[in-house]
């Protein structure tokens, strides 16, 4: 190589998106050189997106291609349009909190979502220290269904620096992404998980009276290997598209019945015959996560 090839920073390449900062990308490159580049609004670019960069007159950098993604997690925006929140991810952290008190139909949006990317899934219910205090006896039952399904549960206390060890333990080097209501804790927990330097973009806006809010869903390197992606709250949680394959694999303890209905096109509502009907009944399946299946299954 000569002392020119050394000198000179390349000028185009391979790179992942971190953030956006309005119309424009942060990007990292591969020689973790940050980039801010501008971007066409057809590409649709989200973060931890792979995209190839050049660098332009004038010192400007510009996104102009998107690379394959693994899978990429939307939600609809105010005209039912799907909007991307974030690509390649590995683990869909969902944190629910005791206050904001638990929204369990969008936990078990999230949980569709989660098996259409796909990606594995782990469940955060933060704020444990208000568990005494803010849980109602209805929310305990509601959770305690999900532990029955199987679903990895881990109560941590963000604020008190309790089970972020074991929330470090399931990302194992991976892409995670933390999702859900807004106030629930998904910042204290990347804080927590990162070195005091690393929240170092401005995507964390003050909303007055001291709240911060995420504005923009951004990729943070762990120190330990893999990223972790802090992503805005949310009022509610859609699923574009959805469609009944998509909401009867999100019930994953529907499959031991599956195939046991009378009818093989069986919705689970009013046919006669039906096994997983029969099994919620009896108790096996879990009676509140099936009252709301039979909900989204009247909203398809
Ligand atoms: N009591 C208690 N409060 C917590 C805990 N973790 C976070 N909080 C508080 O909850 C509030 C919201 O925390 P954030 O981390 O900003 O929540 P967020 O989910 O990132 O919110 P958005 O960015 O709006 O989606 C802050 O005032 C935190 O101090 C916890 O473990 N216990
Ligand atoms: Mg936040
Ligand atoms: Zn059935």
């Amino acid at each position: 190589m000569t002392e020119n090839t050394i000198l000179t920073p390349p000028s185009s390449g391979i790179g992942q998106v971190i953030t956006r900062f309005g119309a424009d990308l942060l990007v990292e490159t591969d020689h973790s050189e940050l980039l801010r580049c501008t971007t066409r609004r057809k590409l649709e670019v989200a973060c931890g997106d792979r995209v190839q960069w050049e660098r332009q007159a004038q010192g400007n950098a510009a996104v102009t291609r998107l690379l394959p993604r693994r899978n990429v997690l939307e939600r609809p925006d105010f005209r039912g349009k799907a909007r991307a929140i974030a690509a390649n991810i590995d683990l869909l952290i969902v944190v629910t909190s005791w206050q904001p008190a638990p929204v369990w139909e969008m936990l078990d949006r999230y949980l569709i979502a989660a098996r259409r990317l796909p990606a594995d899934v782990l469940l955060v219910m933060n704020k444990a220290d208000l568990r005494a205090s803010h849980a109602s006896a209805e929310a305990e039952n509601c959770l305690a269904e999900y532990v029955k399904i199987g679903y990895p549960i881990l109560h941590v206390s963000a604020d008190h620096q309790e089970g972020i060890g074991e929330i470090l333990a399931a990302i194992q080097g991976r892409t995670a992404i933390v999702v859900g209501q807004s106030g629930v804790g998904k910042s204290s927990i990347a804080i927590q998980l990162l070195p005091d330097e690393v929240i170092r973009v401005g995507t964390i806006s003050e909303t007055g009276e001291g709240r911060h809010t995420t504005t923009s869903a951004t990729l943070y390197r762990l120190p330990s290997g893999g990223a972790l992606i802090d992503s805005p709250g949310v009022r509610d949680f859609g699923l574009v598209g959805l469609d009944f394959a998509t909401l009867q694999a999100g019930f994953p303890e529907f499959s031991p019945y599956l195939g046991e209905c009378r009818f093989n096109n069986c919705t689970h509502n009013h046919e006669p015959g039906c096994a997983i009907k029969a099994a919620a009944q009896a108790g096996a399946i879990p009676p509140r996560r099936f009252a709301r299946y039979l909900s989204l299954l009247a909203s398809l």
